[in-house]
């Protein structure tokens, strides 16, 4: 597909459903609300859905937004790589031939929706909806610019992530010359942290350990400490990061319990090591920096799995 012929469906058709993923991230709901808002200044009626509560963390990209009523005609996907992220309180759209386009940057997009635009290169879907949207030659509103912004510096990481293309920082400039308040927006997507989410951080990091002369570093998340600081799975976005992030570490481990002896594991890496290859070990994957995978076993039995695997990869 080309991204004019995104365009025109857009201009052709009315009554949009615009899906976003479960646990929903900057770049879903900077991506839908951005096209949402689009269509809605095109005299066109369009909602966003989400699975699930949208955190409030993201309220500056929703708020004043209210839903329409319409009779549905056209869904459209955007940043979900996979039906089953379209999340359990949306089941019928899981359904084969249940959403019409979908609009992604993840390469393992398992082409569900009935046509479909994935770009890899792209380092956010919200790169995607701002060509899209630039190719309309239609002035975008502060409020479109400030989510697509969102999208890109999040899924970036702040345009640190490697990533980050050089049309990352090209289309972020010209977003900045809308009226957006870019520093308040990575303030409050990269900084601002609940006290919840800081004391999980005090105690991880305080039990973080250290192994083959420091080239590893693995924390535990445990589902006790996670309800004893009352922060729930929304709040812990870039916790597996911190592993990594000690001076002399190659490969920072992120152990977190999903339920009783299942474990959820993420891996960063620097450029000595590959995060996919050794996550594929175990049946995961990623990318080649940053990637997870899922062990059954206890505790115990988990972290001697890793650490076997590591030390293979250091020989
Ligand atoms: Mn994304």
């Amino acid at each position: 597909m080309e991204l004019k012929e995104i365009l025109d469906i857009f201009l052709k058709n009315d009554n949009f459903t615009i899906l976003t993923h479960k646990s929903p991230d900057g770049d879903t709901l900077g991506s839908g609300f951005a096209l949402c808002y689009f269509l809605r200044d095109l005299g066109k009626h369009a909602n966003v859905i989400n699975s699930d509560q949208l955190p409030s963390r993201y309220a500056f990209i929703y708020e004043g937004y209210r839903q329409q009523e319409f009779e549905e005609k056209y869904v459209i996907a955007v940043d979900i790589a996979d039906p089953n992220l379209i999340g359990s309180n949306l089941l019928q759209y899981q359904q084969a031939g249940a959403v019409d386009l979908c609009i992604d940057h993840h390469i393992s997009n398992r082409n569900f929706a009935k046509q479909t635009y994935v770009d890899g290169e792209a380092c956010a879907a919200a790169m995607i909806i701002y060509e899209i949207l630039k190719l309309s030659g239609e002035k975008l509103s502060d409020q479109i610019a400030k989510c697509l912004y969102t999208g890109i510096s999040t899924d970036t990481g702040c345009f640190k992530y490697e990533n980050t293309t050089p049309k990352a920082h090209i289309f972020a400039a010209e977003l900045m010359a809308y009226d957006i308040d870019y520093a308040n927006i990575n303030r409050e997507m990269f900084d601002v942290k609940s006290r919840g989410r800081m004391e999980v951080e005090q105690t991880v990091i305080s039990q973080m350990k250290y192994y083959f002369e420091g080239r590893c570093s693995m924390i535990v998340l445990t589902k006790k400490l996670m309800s004893e600081c009352g922060v729930d799975q929304s709040e812990f976005d870039g916790l597996a990061s911190i592993p990594l992030s000690v001076e002399g570490v190659d490969i920072g481990i992120t152990v977190k319990e999903r339920h009783t002896d299942y474990y959820k594991i993420s891996v960063r890496t620097t450029d000595k090591l590959n995060a996919s290859e050794f996550c594929q070990q175990f049946g995961g994957g990623g990318h080649i920096r940053a990637a997870g995978c899922e062990i059954k076993g206890t505790l115990e039995e988990v972290q001697n799995k890793l650490l076997d695997a590591v030390e293979r990869l250091f020989g």
